[in-house]
């Protein structure tokens, strides 16, 4: 099985040959790392690109989601390091009125083997539940969206952690594709990772 294969068989939402698939990648000695890029997440984009362009609908999306995410399964312990000492707490979720989770699940899982404690408040997280967190001690938070239209709920959050008097207790994270530095920047988010390996990076440097 090559990596273009499997790449094949993630657009097609064949969930058993992605397992089969990522499985003899790594037994054939492929850097778990590799089969994530080129394969899994590659196949996303392409997946994006049909959706776009009207060649795909919610339902084929949905179930490359779940032949990526089977795979994903699989190569979980080969791209975690496994870090034992503890890095602190972060929760993580998907704003408000946003679904898309393999991107957050991805990044949760990287800090996870960082060593981070990670919660993870799921998809759709209200503003409300962020604030809530941070007032039961999490003292950093991460925020994804993948929609422009749900990225502005980034901003409310920040708002509602401000109006609760709780900005200056927590560090704000926030990644996702349609999210930038120059917007961090603009809601005034602490931290910006373009992918889960960045997203440790800055997790790391937001504690010390
Ligand atoms: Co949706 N969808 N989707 N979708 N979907 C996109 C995002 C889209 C770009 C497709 C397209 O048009 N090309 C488009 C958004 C357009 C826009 O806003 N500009 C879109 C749309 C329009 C929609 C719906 C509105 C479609 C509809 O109903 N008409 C709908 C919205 C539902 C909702 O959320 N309310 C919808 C639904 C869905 C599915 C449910 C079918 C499914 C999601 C399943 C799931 O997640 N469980 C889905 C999928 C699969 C996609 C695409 C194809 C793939 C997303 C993905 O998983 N990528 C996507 C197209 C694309 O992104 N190319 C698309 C792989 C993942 C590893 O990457 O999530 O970017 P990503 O995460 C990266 C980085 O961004 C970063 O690290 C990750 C790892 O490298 N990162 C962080 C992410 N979060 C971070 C947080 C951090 C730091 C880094 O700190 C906290």
């Amino acid at each position: 099985m090559d990596l273009k294969q499997l790449y094949q068989h993630v657009i097609d939402g064949e969930a058993s040959e992605v397992e089969a698939g990522v499985q003899v990648a790594l037994d054939a000695g492929i850097n778990p790392q590799q089969i994530l890029n080129e394969a899994l997440i590659a196949a996303m984009d392409e997946v994006g690109r049909r959706f776009e362009e009207g060649d795909f609908f919610v339902p084929e999306m949905l179930i490359a989601a779940r032949a990526m995410q089977a795979g994903l399964r699989l190569l979980k312990p080969h791209l975690v390091a496994g870090e034992n000492k503890s890095m602190g707490k972060i929760a993580i979720g998907t704003v408000k009125g946003d679904l898309h989770d393999i991107g957050k699940n991805l990044v949760a899982m990287m800090l996870e083997g960082a060593g981070f404690e990670v919660q993870d408040l799921g998809v759709d997280v209200q503003p409300e539940t962020y604030v809530k967190v941070v007032q039961d001690g999490v003292g950093v938070i991460g925020m994804s969206a993948l929609l422009t239209t749900t990225m502005s709920n980034m901003a409310i959050t920040i708002d509602a952690l401000k109006a609760a008097g709780l900005r200056d207790s927590v560090k704000i994270m926030v990644g996702g594709a349609p999210v930038t530095q120059e917007y961090a920047n603009q809601i005034g988010a602490d931290a910006f990772a373009p992918d889960a390996s960045s997203a440790v990076r800055a997790a790391r440097q937001l504690v010390n």
